[in-house]
This record gives C-alpha cells, sequence and structure tokens, in this order.
C-alpha cells in the first residue's frame, strides 16, 4: 500500500491553505509585532498606518469583543498585547489592507511607546527568581538519596540541549470568513481544529457553535502546529468578525521563525549511582524547561519529560524533578517527542559520562540496563509487551556490533587526521496523551447509494500518511476497493470536539473509531442481506466488493448490496467514539497507567569527524524498530527515517540562538540550518522487529511518528565518540547541538577557548 498522497503533491495539485481560491472582498492581515523582549506597553501610535495606501482597519486589544485570552492549559497568553509585552514577536496589532504588500508596508509606519524592563532568557535564571509557569513536579520511585551511599559509582554533571525550529514547509496561515448569524468560518493550517474553534469562540465572545473550523492537509506540523496555529486562526477571524469580510493571513517564513515557539531547551543537573557490576542502582535529575514567557503546552511537555526520564531502562531509585521556567522568549511548544527526547538526553548524557569515567563502553551500562517485561516506570506502569531487550539484541547481531566495533577501532588506529565514532540508542516511548482525557475521538462513516464511502474523523493530514492509513483500515473491515473510500476535510462541524492530531496517536484514535464505524455499517449491510436474501446471518461476509454466502446471488456485488439497502430505509451513515481502554494517572501520587502501551528500538549509528576542520559526516543509522503488525510498512518506514533524520538534525546541526535581548539570530535558513539530502547518512537501514503489535494499537500496528526522532541522540554520541577517539583526556561538556564548532572545541580545547576570548577581547 503506498501512500495516498505523494503523486498529487510532487504534481502540485494538492491543495494547501494558500491555494484555496480567494473570494471577493478578502482582506489581507499583517501582524505588527513587539520589537522588545519584556516592557510595559503605553502607546500604540496607528496615525501613520491607518493613512497607509489599501488600509482599511488596525486591530488592537481594545477591539476583541471576548476574552482577550488563547493560553490552552494555563490563561496567561493574550491574543494581542495588552499592558505589557513578553516577547520579541508577541503579536501587538492586526494591520486588515487591500493587498498583502499594503499591509506589510503599513506595519513599517507603526511605533510603539514601550518602557523597558529587565529580560531573561536563561532558564535557571528564571527559576532562581521564582519565575515558573506550574509548581514543580517530581515523578519518584524507591529512595534514591539514601541509595547513593551504598553506590560503588555515583557521578554528577550537567546536559543540556537546545531547541528546534519546526520548519514545516507550509508556515502558519489561516483564513477566515464571517457567515450568517454572526458567525465566523475558518479554514486553518492547524493540527488542533477544536482548539482553533474554542479560542475564537472565547475571543469573540460566543458559543462554539457560531465557529466552524475546517483543514484539507497541512504542509508539515511537527507539533508547531498542535496549539501555536491558535492565534492565527483567531486573528484572522477577529478580524472577519469585526469587518465583515474574509480575511486571509500567512505568515512568511522569517515572521514565522520570529514569532512562533520552538522544541524548549532544556538544562538540567543529573546525579547517577550505579554498583560494581554496572547496574544503575539509582538516578536524580532536575530539568529546568524554557518555557518562553506564557505556559503554551510547556507543562504538559514538562510532564513527558518526566514520563521519559529513564528512557528504555530499568532504574529502582529515581527522584526526577521538572521546573518550567518563564523567560522572555516566543512561547515554546509541542515539538516531536514532545519534552520525551529532551528527557532521554539526560540520561543517556549521564549513562555516557560514568562509562567516561569508569573507561568502559556506555554500552555496557546501557545493555545491562534495560527494561525487562514487568519492570516498573517511575511513574509505577509495567514494561508490558516489552521488547528493549530483544530490540538491543537484534541490532547487535543483524548490524554486526562487534564488526561496526573493530572496524571503527582499526581505522581511528590507522588515521591520525579523521576519527570514527560509534553509538547505540535505545528508545522507548510512550503512546497516547498523557492527559487521559484527550484520548478519544470520533468517526463518521457515510455509504452514498452509489456504494462510495465518505469518511470525516478528527485526524488532520499533515503529510504522515494518516489519511491513507484510515482508509487502509475503512477498506478492510468493509471488503472494498480503497478506490471507493474517500477521506474528507477535517471540520469541527461533522467531527466535534477532537484532540490535536499528536501524541502519535492520530491513526490509533481515529483509526479505531473509524473500524467501530465500518464494523458496525457492514452488520448492519449484512443483516439486511441476511433477510434480503433469506439466508444465515453468520455466514455472510463481504470480500473484495463481493457479498458470499449459499444462498445469496452470485451477482450481489457491494453496490447492489448498498442499493438495496437504501430501498429498505437502512441507515448508511454510522458516527462511532472511540476512547482507548485501561488508561489513567493520578497527578496526587504521580502513578498511573498513562500509556497505552509502549515502542521499542534501537539505532546503531556511526560518524567520523574530520579533525582539521571539525566537520562530519553521520555515516550509517541503522534501526531495530518495533512496529508491531505495521499494514503500511511504506509511510511506517518513511516515519522512521524522517524522525530519525529530524533528530539527528536537533542534536547536531540545529542551533536556535537567541541573544540576550531576546532577539532571534538563527531566523532564516541561512543562519538555521537543518538536514539536507547531503546530510542525511548514506546507510540508514530500518530493520522490522518481529514484534506482536499490541490491541490498542490499530491493526496492531503500533504508533510510528514520535518514537524515531529519538534515535538521532544516538549521532550525538557517535560524535562525542570520535572526538574523543581523537582528544581521549578532554572533558567535553555535554551540550548539544554537536556543531562543528562545538566538534571543533573538543579536538582543540585550548586553542578554541584562547581564540574565542581574543575575538572577545576584540
Ligand atoms: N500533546 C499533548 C502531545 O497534549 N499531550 C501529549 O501527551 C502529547 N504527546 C506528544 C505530543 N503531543
Ligand atoms: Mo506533536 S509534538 O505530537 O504535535
Amino acid at each position: 500500500m503506498n501512500h495516498l498522497d505523494p503523486q498529487r503533491h510532487v504534481r502540485g495539485e494538492s491543495q494547501y491553505l494558500d491555494d484555496v481560491p480567494v473570494q471577493q472582498g478578502t482582506l489581507y492581515a499583517a501582524v505588527y509585532e513587539s520589537p522588545l523582549a519584556h516592557g510595559i506597553l503605553k502607546n500604540i501610535d496607528l496615525r501613520a498606518a491607518l493613512k497607509a495606501p489599501g488600509v482599511v482597519r488596525i486591530l488592537t486589544a481594545a477591539d476583541i469583543p471576548g476574552q482577550n485570552q488563547i493560553g490552552g492549559i494555563v490563561p496567561d497568553e493574550p491574543l494581542l498585547a495588552e499592558g505589557h509585552v513578553h516577547f520579541r514577536g508577541q503579536p501587538v496589532a492586526l494591520v486588515l489592507a487591500r493587498t498583502e504588500a499594503q499591509a506589510h508596508a503599513a506595519l513599517k509606519l507603526i511605533t510603539a511607546d514601550i518602557e523597558p524592563l529587565p529580560i531573561i532568557t536563561d532558564p535557571r535564571q528564571a527559576a532562581a527568581q521564582g519565575e515558573l509557569i506550574v509548581p514543580p513536579r517530581t515523578f519518584r520511585i524507591g529512595d534514591s538519596a539514601g541509595t547513593f551511599a551504598g553506590c560503588d559509582y555515583v557521578f554528577e554533571g550537567v546536559a543540556e540541549s537546545g531547541g528546534q525550529e519546526h520548519l514545516y514547509i507550509e508556515t502558519q496561515a489561516a483564513y477566515a470568513f464571517p457567515t450568517e448569524l454572526g458567525g465566523v468560518k475558518i479554514i486553518s493550517s492547524t493540527q488542533g481544529p477544536t482548539a482553533v474553534q474554542r479560542h475564537c469562540a472565547v475571543v469573540l465572545g460566543m458559543g462554539m457553535h457560531q465557529i466552524e473550523v475546517d483543514v484539507t492537509r497541512l504542509g508539515g506540523g511537527f507539533g508547531g502546529k498542535e496549539d501555536q496555529a491558535t492565534p492565527w486562526g483567531c486573528l484572522a477571524a477577529l478580524g472577519a468578525f469585526v469587518v465583515k469580510k474574509p480575511v486571509k493571513l500567512v505568515l512568511d517564513r522569517m515572521a514565522d521563525m520570529r514569532m512562533t515557539g520552538k522544541r524548549h531547551p532544556y538544562s538540567s543537573d543529573f546525579k547517577i549511582g550505579l554498583s560494581a557490576d554496572l547496574k544503575i542502582l539509582a538516578y536524580e535529575v532536575t530539568y529546568y524547561q524554557n518555557a518562553g514567557a506564557s505556559a503554551d503546552l510547556s507543562p504538559a511537555v514538562l510532564e513527558r519529560t518526566l514520563f521519559h526520564t529513564t528512557n528504555a531502562y530499568c532504574i529502582p531509585n529515581v527522584t526526577a524533578t521538572a521546573n518550567s521556567c518563564r523567560t522572555n522568549l516566543p512561547p515554546n511548544t509541542a515539538f516531536r517527542g514532545f519534552g520525551g527526547p529532551q528527557g532521554m538526553f539526560v540520561i543517556e548524557s549521564a549513562i555516557t559520562k560514568a562509562a567516561e569515567e569508569l573507561g568502559v563502553l556506555p554500552s555496557e551500562i546501557q545493555r545491562r540496563n534495560l527494561l525487562r517485561e514487568g519492570d516498573l516506570f517511575p511513574y509505577r506502569q509495567p514494561a508490558e509487551g516489552c521488547h528493549a531487550e530483544q530490540a538491543w539484541d537484534t541490532a547487535a547481531s543483524l548490524f554486526d556490533l562487534a564488526g561496526e566495533r573493530a572496524a571503527v577501532a582499526k581505522f581511528n588506529q590507522e588515521n591520525q587526521l579523521f576519527k570514527k565514532g560509534l553509538a547505540l540508542m535505545p528508545i522507548c516511548f510512550g503512546i497516547s496523551f498523557t492527559k487521559t482525557f484527550m484520548n478519544q475521538t470520533r468517526a463518521l462513516v457515510h455509504i452514498y447509494t452509489d456504494g462510495s464511502v465518505g469518511i470525516s474523523t478528527g485526524a488532520v493530514e499533515m503529510g504522515q500518511g494518516v489519511n491513507t492509513k484510515i482508509a487502509q483500515v475503512a477498506a478492510t473491515t468493509l471488503g472494498i476497493s480503497i478506490n471507493r473510500i474517500k477521506i474528507e476535510t477535517t471540520n469541527t462541524t461533522r467531527v466535534a470536539n477532537t484532540s490535536p492530531s499528536a501524541a502519535s496517536a492520530t491513526a490509533d484514535l481515529n483509526g479505531k473509531a473509524t473500524q467501530l464505524a465500518c464494523q458496525a455499517l457492514r452488520e448492519r449491510l449484512l443483516r439486511h442481506a441476511s433477510t434480503e436474501f433469506a439466508v444465515e446471518f453468520e455466514g455472510i461476509t463481504i470480500e473484495n466488493e463481493q457479498v458470499l454466502a449459499a444462498g445469496i446471488p452470485a451477482e450481489t456485488t457491494w453496490e447492489k448490496l448498498v442499493s438495496s439497502a437504501f430501498v429498505r430505509r437502512v441507515a448508511l451513515t454510522e458516527n462511532a467514539h472511540y476512547a482507548t481502554p485501561g488508561v489513567h494517572f493520578d497527578a496526587g501520587t504521580e502513578s498511573g497507567h498513562p500509556f497505552a502501551y509502549h515502542v521499542y528500538g534501537t539505532a546503531l549509528t556511526t560518524a567520523t569527524v574530520d579533525c582539521l576542520r571539525g566537520t562530519y559526516t553521520i555515516d550509517s543509522v541503522r534501526i531495530a524498530h518495533d512496529f508491531g503488525q505495521s499494514f503500511s510498512p511504506a509511510i511506517d518506514r518513511g516515519q522512521i527515517e524522517g524522525g530519525a533524520v529530524q533528530g539527528i538534525g536537533w542534536m547536531t546541526l540545529e542551533e536556535v540562538s537567541y541573544n540576550d535581548q531576546g532577539r532571534l539570530l538563527s531566523n532564516s535558513l541561512n543562519s538555521y540550518k537543518i538536514p539536507d539530502l547531503y546530510s542525511v547518512p548514506a546507510v540508514l537501514d530500518v530493520h522490522f522487529l518481529d514484534t506482536p503489535g499490541h490491541p490498542n494499537a490499530i491493526l496492531r500496528s503500533k504508533a510510528v511518528g514520535e518514537p524515531p526522532l529519538m534515535y538521532g541522540i544516538g549521532a550525538y554520541f557517535a560524535l562525542r565518540d570520535a572526538v574523543r577517539a581523537f582528544q581521549p583526556s578532554v572533558a567535553l561538556p555535554l551540550v548539544a547541538p554537536m556543531t562543528p564548532e562545538r566538534v571543533l572545541g573538543g579536538l582543540y580545547p585550548e586553542f578554541v577557548a584562547e581564540s574565542a576570548s581574543r575575538m572577545l577581547a576584540k
């Protein structure tokens, strides 16, 4: 089965938001952003801009008819700044003009009088000043403090990981239309249509039923449109509501990079205790999450960091504390992995540090501590259907770990100016929204009288192939060709109260709802056939569009079955609700069974460093991955390859950089480097482990969205291994991304420190 969309994508036929035919009278919106990262907003001078050509109206907080509030978890985020500004790029005013160029030209005529306030960009500084978004949370199992005294080895350290720009190809955008009775319809590039609907209703001061949100597809999301499509949807809706004209708002790339939040940078303190035989007995970690200026999804991201504190390892004594720190940066947000990668980077750093100090291979510690069936995670869910050891051992044998190691050692002995490194990266990722109530959705399935089928769910297609999977589920369940099936746009009036397409759970949730609806329709149609042809219900099936059973006429096809059912007034529409069974969590005790299941895998990564230049190549990434029973292997393989490469980018190339004034320095694609064709490893192998899948996974095919991103962490440690082959004594800080500059700093620490101080002196 192939992904249904790519042929249309490469021919330019797929319709994205900016391709929607523009209605007559449409106004174009542009956003005036705060030029300062923190201050008191005393006045906005709109006079010159209002006189500019084509300008129809300029809206500020004062024009909001409902509440000026779009905070999803904590109500701390105004749609338009009011009283204060809290980050550079914060929306302050919305210009509506006849053309896009006129709207942008008018922005330059706006001035704001802002009294500067002190700017915080560092999460530890924010924490020291008590600037926390929510109270700190702690996950605890066993007694870590009491265990360290009995450990043979104890190591402490600091690990830091950087932000990451989502860089969806389609930037943030919305197109809003006034509807009769004073409502608004919004076409939005969002992963969360209901979030856009809910917040538009709040901002406009009306019921959610007055707001309709429609999504055809996104040109990528990666978490960046889970919550942060909302402001643009609300701004376009506000414009349409006030001016009673269609309003289109599309961010250009640099505005998108400046104004939207990214993956959260983390700075963390760790302490790890081991026995003489390298069992990890205790682990303590304190995370400082750089949340940016408002909560956005940060508390939920923070929680998932805690859930992934111990990655794929069983550690009996753990204390993990997480702080969400308020800084004067754009609010950071969901990004593939959702805090999990940040937590997993720290435990891998701790293990690597311990291994380096002890003079053993990190993999010796990793392998010895992998989860086994029934082991408890720190939140007390047992590992059920655990494939951590199977994934590791399969990777080690299939990819010839011993041979690879020998080859790396031989290369390093024979080469002075190039060094190779190797690392293993096991992953374990929990599938489900950690907020239990979010694990629900619905599917609305229509069979039309000609036998064609239209399916609406809460799933948003953003390139991940969820529409293909849902169509496959329906075709399989109904026994018909996939060519009869259309996956409709995601629309809040057809499927209401949806969770965002996120948490790797979209195909599971919406696939299961579709399966339930199609099972009901199938049963209803077969009962009709049983009556119509007076044959036993039990024996009847539909296969390849043919209704089969003794006594059923051979010419009874799917089409005939459907049209005869219609004539007999049988309902050809079904609406099904699905809620993941067995998930629960008690935030009071920080324990429960939050995940439907876990996904496992192991990557073996090798890299070569050019020890003169500090440049490098990631030579190979070979992955043994737990797909369960994949029914779309091409799509699933694509997710693993894409995720691994995106993770490599986060860990080795992509450096989100703000100055101390909160100004984004990496503000375009010439200062922010993402993986391209040339930085993809020459070898990127994906092996499908033989695993049974899980009943909560759609057709036992496990979720594939987020887990592979964390294979990229292996690239960081492979590079570190190579640098240490050149400079065995170097005290390399555990700071990601491992950019060529950082590699160079590891290769020539004194020289780099010296030249840096010389540059500073200049
Ligand atoms: N969004 C969310 C997510 O609201 N809860 C989650 O647990 C989650 N996990 C991954 C990605 N997005
Ligand atoms: Mo995502 S980080 O599952 O939107």
